[in-house]
């Protein structure tokens, strides 16, 4: 349950946690482990009332809205198939930025029956389909999406296209655009409440420190 006293953040390592390290920092938080050499799941850090725990990206929002942590850092594709009004979304930290889309082989012409598509975002594929009154069937897989269209598995698949290196390695092209992706800093309603001040000044440093970053890039 959310402690009154520490302030617990939820963070995936990997590409996430690379790019928010920065945005923490800014905001005075710096772990005492690199989640990335050290084997713990809880990271103290340089404050000694805030935490860091250590979970698989698609666990972050659960983890926040049960209150076991207060704070999560999650992408908007994570949030988008976990899909629950139990948490708020206040800050868009603009990294790990990508985009969820459909892809296929070039030019190939629809096939006759429904559509096949195989992902791990069953709910979000579903919803994009069904708004456009598609008929598609879902085919959920956990890794690897690339491979069903070569095996005869799907007509197309849905994923994160960043640089698109991997569909291209594959054969593969981009389709249809989704959703533009980023990570999202997520806060426990109850947190929200209780530790208000200090989750303000966490939003509030977090927030300048992406600002900061954009007016850098020139954005
Ligand atoms: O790895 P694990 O199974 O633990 O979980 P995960 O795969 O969900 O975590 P991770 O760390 O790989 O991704 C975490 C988050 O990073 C995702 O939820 C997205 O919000 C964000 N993100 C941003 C990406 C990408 N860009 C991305 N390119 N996540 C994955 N990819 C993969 C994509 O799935 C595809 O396999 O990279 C490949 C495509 O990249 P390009 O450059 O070849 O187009
Ligand atoms: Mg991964």
């Amino acid at each position: 349950m959310v402690s009154a006293d520490v302030l617990t953040i939820a963070v995936s390592k990997g590409r996430i946690f690379k790019d928010a390290l920065p945005l923490l920092a800014r905001a005075g938080i710096t772990p005492s482990d690199d989640p990335e050499t050290s084997r713990k799941l809880i990271l103290e850090t340089n404050q000694p009332d805030v935490r860091l725990v250590i979970i698989r990206a698609a666990d972050v929002p659960t983890f926040v809205e049960y209150g076991a942590a207060d704070v999560g850092i999650a992408g908007k594709d994570v949030l988008m198939e976990y899909d629950s009004d139990g948490l708020y979304e206040p800050l868009d930290l603009k990294i790990a930025q990508c985009k969820l889309m459909t892809a296929g082989f070039a030019g190939k012409a629809a096939s006759r029956g429904r559509l096949r598509v195989a992902t791990k975002y069953v709910e979000t594929t579903r919803r994009y389909f069904a708004r456009q009154g598609r008929q598609v069937d879902i085919i959920k897989l956990y890794g690897s999406m690339e491979l069903a269209p070569l095996v005869g598995l799907a007509d197309v698949i849905v994923d994160l296209v960043d640089t698109g290196n991997t569909l291209r390695a594959n054969g593969l092209v981009p389709l249809e655009t989704i959703a533009e992706i980023s990570s999202r800093l997520i806060v426990n309603k109850a947190s929200m409440k209780i530790k208000h001040e200090r989750i303000k000044a966490l939003i509030d440093g977090i927030s300048a420190a992406v600002a900061a970053k954009q007016e850098g890039k020139g954005v």
